[in-house]
């Protein structure tokens, strides 16, 4: 027999996120390919489906944050801010599902709970928690970078009686923070986006910080009319600039090195990018601020000192302004009045990093001998980040392998897009690939485009599978590991280093080789007729 009358469908897809809509609209529509997503949220939008807490934004410019695939849909949708926030970025996605008409192929409240490699079959036996399994020749992973939250690590949270939220899984219907003692824990990118908007409406707030983070000002604002003209009148130009650079974003002035002007120059382009906004003073100003401690150590005292300016307390101003790593090793957040949030008398941060977190009371927070008491919980605690997304849906490779024993200690990818001893697997913006230092939806495009690419080359010369070898596997590990080596990052526990969950394997869960280098070593891989990878057919095919 066949292994596609074995299949159910051609593809399954997981996530109807920013990676599951263009990846169905592609197999589908384009390449003409039966194709089933499943959904774990009851409507679209994936991260921005369930990331609804106050303030939730994104923290690259719209124009630059949106599909690349769709010349009419770029050019008609109008984004009112500089950077959208998440009932915008929602909104935009719901349009794109509706335009092309995808949610009749997607199945929504449904998780995918086993992906097991059928060896004599060549096909994925796709498991969901409704019970129901499907066959497919090829499995799409778009199930997400940061979709998987943390579990509380804190003791007691169970007995709590008022409310606990999590900022990654946000209550459809809001909260309601007027008059309340609230307690927020963590100061990440969505607890500095949060936090502001507590602020507001608090009576109290108290907020728990294990790391001080070097939060830089976003600069939102009503969007630019005429830059927005000028942008859409060559969207293709501007697209092709944001995906030669680093971060997929047309930056053009990064300048070599932080230790090679003096200090008032440096001064100078530190001020004029802080006041540009968004990610202009992190990957716009110096090239080495990753690399070089010293150049490094200039950006820091920098940010520290505008805290400093902006928190009239010195005791809060020294309590938020970190010390102690790079800055950059951990994703820099951007904020808006996030320092000022400290002015008011109602709102005080607690250091938890001497004193940590010792349980969650009924009432309250313990940090060692003092209860903070408080009537919500808000956990900014973060994510399973790269691997807890597939983790979480038991995948099988051949011989019944499971993801998480290949990976005990670290991912383990070529091209951080397809892993040996998982054919016909493919990561959307995996671990090891640049991912989330990219622009995401660029880089999801580019990576649903390598998948279909893939899938349409093996079906036009009649083969069915691919995987890469072990040996390109190893060699992308040695390269991704050899360039974060290079960089500041291995030195500081963060989500990037797999540091932030207890027990998880330390390591680099990205390639910082950089986004244009990234495409060119993958456009090199597939003019080489897919170079590391290993092409067949399926057995039960070359059999019969
Ligand atoms: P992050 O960036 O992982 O931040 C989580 C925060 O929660 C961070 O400040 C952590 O401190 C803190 N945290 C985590 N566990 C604890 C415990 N046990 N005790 C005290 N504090 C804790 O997650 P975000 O959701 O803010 O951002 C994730 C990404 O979403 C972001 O990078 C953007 O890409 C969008 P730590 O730093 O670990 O000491």
């Amino acid at each position: 027999s066949k292994p596609i009358s074995s299949a159910d469908v051609d593809v399954v897809v997981v996530g109807a996120g920013f990676a599951g809509l263009y990846a169905l609209r592609k197999l589908r529509d384009t390449m003409k390919l039966s194709t089933r997503v499943f959904e774990a949220g009851s409507d679209v939008g994936g991260t921005w489906f369930w990331n609804r807490y106050p303030g939730a934004r994104c923290d690259i410019e719209s124009v630059h944050y949106s599909y690349s695939f769709d010349e009419d849909l770029q050019q008609e949708w109008q984004w009112s801010e500089k950077f959208a926030g998440q009932p915008e970025i929602l909104r935009y996605l719901e349009h794109v599902a509706d335009r092309f008409d995808l949610r009749k192929d997607i199945t929504f409240d449904t998780r995918v709970v086993g992906v097991h490699w059928d060896d004599e079959n060549s096909v994925w036996t796709v498991r969901t928690d409704d019970g129901a399994v499907v066959r497919s020749r090829y499995f799409i992973s778009g199930a997400g970078n940061l979709s998987v939250p943390k579990t509380p690590e804190f003791g007691g949270i169970d007995n709590f009686r008022g409310e606990v939220l999590l900022t990654g899984n946000w209550p459809r219907e809001g909260a309601d923070f007027t008059g309340k003692r609230v307690a927020v824990i963590g100061t990440g990118a969505s607890g500095i986006q949060v936090i502001p908007f507590i602020a507001e409406d608090a009576a109290e707030l108290v907020v728990f910080q294990r790391t001080p983070n070097f939060a830089t000002p976003l600069g939102n604002g009503p969007i630019d009319p005429n830059e927005v003209a000028n942008i859409k009148s060559n969207y293709a130009d501007v697209r092709t600039a944001a995906r030669n650079h680093f971060l997929g974003v047309p930056f053009t002035r990064v300048q070599p090195s932080a230790l090679a002007v003096d200090a008032e120059e440096r001064r100078r382009t530190f001020d004029e990018r802080w006041n540009a906004g968004g990610f202009r003073l992190f990957i716009d100003s110096y090239q080495d601020i990753l690399f070089d401690k010293k150049a490094n150590d200039t950006i820091a005292d920098y940010i520290r000192d505008r805290i400093h300016e902006r928190v009239q307390d010195p005791e809060k101003a020294a309590t938020l302004a970190p010390t102690g790593y790079a800055y950059g090793t951990k994703r820099p957040p951007l904020e808006t009045n996030y320092y000022e949030a400290f002015n008011r008398d109602s709102v005080s941060v607690v250091d938890v990093k001497s004193t940590p977190i010792d349980e969650i009371t009924p009432t309250g927070v313990r940090v060692g001998d003092r209860t903070y008491e408080v009537d919500t919980i808000v956990l900014a605690t973060g994510f399973d980040a790269m691997t807890g997304p597939l983790m979480a849906m038991d995948i099988r490779g051949r011989g019944g392998l499971p993801l998480a024993e290949k990976w005990e200690h670290g991912p383990k990818t070529y091209l951080g897009i397809m892993v040996n001893e998982f054919p016909n697997l493919f990561l959307i913006t995996g671990p090891q690939s640049p991912s989330v230092l990219y622009n995401m939806p660029l880089a999801i495009e580019d990576h649903v485009d390598f998948a279909t690419d893939a899938i349409d080359y093996l079906d036009r010369r009649d083969l069915d599978v691919i995987e890469p070898t072990a040996q390109a596997e190893s060699d992308w590990g040695a390269l991704t590991n050899d360039i974060a080596n290079q960089t500041l990052l291995p030195e500081t526990n963060s989500w990037y280093m797999g540091a932030n969950i207890p027990g998880k394997p330390r390591a680099c869960m990205v390639y910082l080789g950089g986004a244009p280098t990234y495409r060119a070593t993958c456009d090199e891989v597939v003019a080489g007729g897919y170079s590391g990878f290993a092409l067949s057919r399926a057995e039960a095919r070359v059999a019969s």
